[in-house]
């Protein structure tokens, strides 16, 4: 195929196979990008950021990490959105998503909503102390910054690119691993040729 094929509302851009080796993937064929910086396009990768309520690590530990990771999972099979990259860092998540029809908010909001009722539920049960620092004003426990996140268009194959080696990087600039690929919570795995726990678009 050839590298740039225009179609009716976008264009299929064909990754690299620089980029590829790099990555270490030898047979991911083509990936839908719009080049144009707009919103709820069909086909358009969605670089997505969301942290916790006031920064709080309700992602620190390996069990509220695995718990996101079934959330994601679980709708992404019933949602239909493709997943492109991930992290999950203990304060808060990236995601390189194409959303069906190209409606990020519904992905989001499944998220973030099954995910917080899990964990409150959890938390309320063992009754953790960290209940307090989630509460509001009004006393209302919240496990998710307001707000939408940080939502951005990725307008081309190199942004995209730019995007996953950051994505993946996340845990080693922090200093919690050496390698991408040692972090168990992101999609680094699946680009060295492995199978990680949330499964990857493949076009
Ligand atoms: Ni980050």
């Amino acid at each position: 195929m050839a590298p740039e094929k225009r179609e009716r509302c976008g264009a299929v851009v064909k990754i690299s196979k620089r980029f590829l080796t790099t990555q270490g993937i030898r047979k991911w064929d083509t990936l839908s990008i719009m080049p144009v910086r707009r919103y709820n396009i069909e086909s358009q990768a969605r670089f997505l950021t969301f942290s916790c309520y006031h920064k709080l690590q309700l992602l620190g530990d390996p069990f509220a990490r695995d718990l996101l990771v079934t959330q994601i999972e679980d709708q992404r099979k019933s949602l239909g959105f493709r997943m492109l990259a991930w992290v999950i860092m203990p304060e808060h998540v990236h995601l390189l998503v194409v959303p069906e029809r190209g409606e990020v908010g519904a992905v989001l909001k499944a998220i973030k909503q099954g995910f917080a009722r899990r964990l409150l539920a959890k938390y309320r049960k063992e009754q953790n102390p960290m209940l307090e620092q989630m509460r509001d004003a009004r006393g209302k426990a919240h496990v998710w910054q307001r707000g939408g996140g940080y939502d951005r268009n990725v307008r081309d194959q190199a942004e995209l690119e730019k995007f996953v080696g950051y994505i993946h990087m996340n845990p080693v600039s922090r200093g919690l691993v050496d390698r991408p690929m040692d972090w168990g919570w992101s999609s680094a795995k699946d680009y060295q040729g492995g199978q990680g726990v949330i499964e990857l678009w493949r076009g």
